[in-house]
């Protein structure tokens, strides 16, 4: 039994889960880098901030943009809450890929004035939804 459940696993069509890793505040600036990613049901993205204090929250794609909201938008979004790296403790947070929907992410940072100023993050942006005109709704967002 133990062998053919073996063996079953052996010739299964294996979709390999790809770690993805964005790095937030490089060069202390108020960027994540990258600023987009393409990824699939099951990769994971591994949010490390570098400098200062940030988040990645999940956010609306236009019209109140900034500043995301506390727990972040939508049922499969995501909130990191603050991280702080004042003590070079380099902190991160990993989330798991749970579909292919686009999810537009931002800091919360200084009352959304760093998703205002272009602290922005796009995981699976579409030509309807791009990231360049999630960075424009987010610059023109209205704090
Ligand atoms: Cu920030």
């Amino acid at each position: 039994m133990l062998f053919v459940k073996a063996l079953l696993l052996s010739v299964a069509p294996v979709a390999l889960a790809v770690s993805h890793a964005v790095t937030i505040g490089l060069n202390n600036t108020l960027t994540f880098t990258p600023n987009q990613l393409v990824a699939a049901i099951g990769d994971t993205i591994t949010f490390t901030v570098v400098a200062r204090n940030h988040s990645t929250t999940t956010t609306n794609f236009s019209g109140k943009v900034c500043p995301p909201p506390p727990g972040g938008v939508g049922a499969t979004g995501w909130d990191s809450g603050f991280m702080s790296d004042l003590d070079g403790s380099l902190p991160h947070f990993t989330y798991t890929v749970v579909d292919t929907l686009p999810h537009f992410a931002a800091c919360m940072q200084n009352a959304g004035a760093h998703c205002k100023a272009g602290m922005t993050f796009a995981l699976n942006p579409t030509t309807d939804q791009s990231y360049d005109q999630f960075l424009a709704n987010a610059k023109a967002s209205v704090l």
